[in-house]
């Protein structure tokens, strides 16, 4: 068996990959409990606003099952992308965004430029082991100068980030459970997207999957 010591380091002169302006990825921001109460936060969400699976613009439906709480929810269907006052089948309002949840978003976004940053709306992505999300911009938020901040639960991830234009080059990078991203200008309208799960990576005991919670000021 050779000797790991002697193995020569293959990233040993692999320059850091660098996030363009304007996007922060905070590895680690969340310790195993904070993500548990998070989780934990998800789930009664998902008790009163049950995950659903959207239709794409064109055919079929998101890989990933989406929910959402605070004063409007994300969702897409035949009508196209847009931001509802409550719930898709008239069951009621979202549940309000946990008080968990605008701790975490004040963590993220403590000393950065985006202090302060209150968000009126979350959409929370659930990924199974085969979903993924394609390169997007988010573009149905009223005010472009606003980040979007997210918080990885569960499964690790392999997170894309792209440019300006759909067909400009993306990286990808992994982002694990308990990391937050803050996206604001000048990188807020770049095309990102997840393009796969590391199934079973999950630390949170009772989470089998990935979670991705998307804080946004929608109005
Ligand atoms: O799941 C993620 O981390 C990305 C989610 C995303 O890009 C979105 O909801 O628009």
């Amino acid at each position: 068996m050779p000797n790991p010591a002697q193995q020569p380091d293959l990233f040993a002169n692999t320059p850091a990959w660098t996030p363009p302006a304007g996007l922060l990825h905070l590895s680690g921001l969340f310790e195993c409990p904070e993500q548990a109460e998070l989780a934990v936060a998800v789930a009664e969400i998902a008790r009163r606003a049950p995950f659903r699976h959207p239709r794409m613009r064109g055919k079929g439906v998101f890989s990933a099952a989406i929910t959402n709480c605070g004063d409007v929810g994300w969702w897409s269907d035949e009508k196209g992308y847009r931001y509802l006052p409550g719930q898709p089948d008239g069951s009621g309002p979202w549940p309000a965004i946990p008080d968990a949840f605008r701790r975490a978003v004040g963590r993220a976004v403590a000393g950065t430029r985006w202090e302060g940053f209150a968000p009126d709306a979350c959409l929370i992505n659930f990924y199974g082991p085969d979903a993924k999300m394609g390169l997007h911009q988010d573009k149905d938020e009223a005010d472009f100068t606003q980040p979007i901040v997210t918080v990885c639960l569960g499964d690790a991830a392999d997170w894309m980030i792209g440019g300006p234009a759909r067909a400009d080059k993306a990286t990808a990078f992994r982002v694990n459970s308990g990391d937050a991203l803050v996206m604001g200008p000048p990188a807020r309208m770049l095309f990102h997207g997840v393009r796969r799960v590391h199934a079973g990576t999950s630390p949170i005991a009772d989470l089998a999957g990935r979670y991705s919670l998307t804080f946004r000021k929608a109005l």
